[in-house]
């Protein structure tokens, strides 16, 4: 059995909910209230020290960090696959995941945003252009890779990948925060493709059973 420390509204978690659906497996959820501050309760810091979501509970034990979740069910779980086999194609696809995963998510994870508000006195407005700041800069990447690779139905090619994967959760992200997407055409229509795909839509925050509260 599967279970998944979850928030609705965290998008490394809904990029797991993602990989989970795709793959068809089953698992519960234990939600773990980010805008209450319970990943810093004596209970979660027990099993993740990292405090954060997401982390999946396996029958070999806790599984962090949403990348290595990924890439552990796909290994497990080949079928459908979500990285190319070609390794180059694989590289590419890896490539555009961890621009978000590594270059855009962190800098915009909720205990920077506190750290700015807490340690610079940054008030609000501040903030969002900070996250703006750093969502247009690696779309920008995204999608003028884009532009030379050209047009497809997903992110790359006819089926989802794991860069589909990443891009779905922090498109919610930037439309939570108000950023402006029009110049990322490439990058608005794939997210389209993926969000009618039922895997991606039953991962949605706002389908989640937890989306009235905080
Ligand atoms: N690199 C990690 C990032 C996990 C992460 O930062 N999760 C956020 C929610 S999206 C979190 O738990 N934040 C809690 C905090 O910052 O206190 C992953 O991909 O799993």
């Amino acid at each position: 059995m599967l279970t998944l420390y979850d928030y609705w509204r965290s998008s490394a978690a809904y990029r797991v909910r993602i990989g989970l659906n795709l793959k068809g497996l089953k698992y519960e959820t234990i939600s773990v209230n980010l805008a209450g501050d319970e990943q810093f309760s004596e209970k979660y810091r027990k099993r993740n020290p990292q405090m954060r979501v997401p982390a999946l509970e396996t029958d070999r034990g806790l599984l962090t960090q949403s990348v290595a979740i990924l890439d552990w069910l796909e290994a497990a779980h080949p079928e459908p696959s979500l990285v190319p086999s070609d390794a180059w194609a694989a590289a590419q696809v890896r490539a555009f995941a961890l621009t978000i995963a590594c270059d855009v998510h962190p800098l915009n994870n909720l205990s920077v945003l506190n750290r700015l508000k807490l340690e610079f006195s940054t008030n609000d407005d501040h903030v969002g252009e900070w996250y703006r700041h750093w969502i247009k800069a690696g779309f920008a990447a995204l999608e003028h890779q884009a532009e030379q690779r050209g047009r497809t139905k997903f992110a790359f090619g006819d089926q989802p990948t794991l860069a589909d994967v990443l891009l779905v959760p922090q498109m919610y992200n930037a439309r939570r925060f108000k950023t402006d997407l029009a110049p990322f055409p490439h990058l608005l229509a794939w997210d389209e493709e993926a969000r009618a795909l039922p895997a991606f839509a039953k991962a949605a925050p706002e389908k989640h059973p937890d989306a009235s509260k905080s």
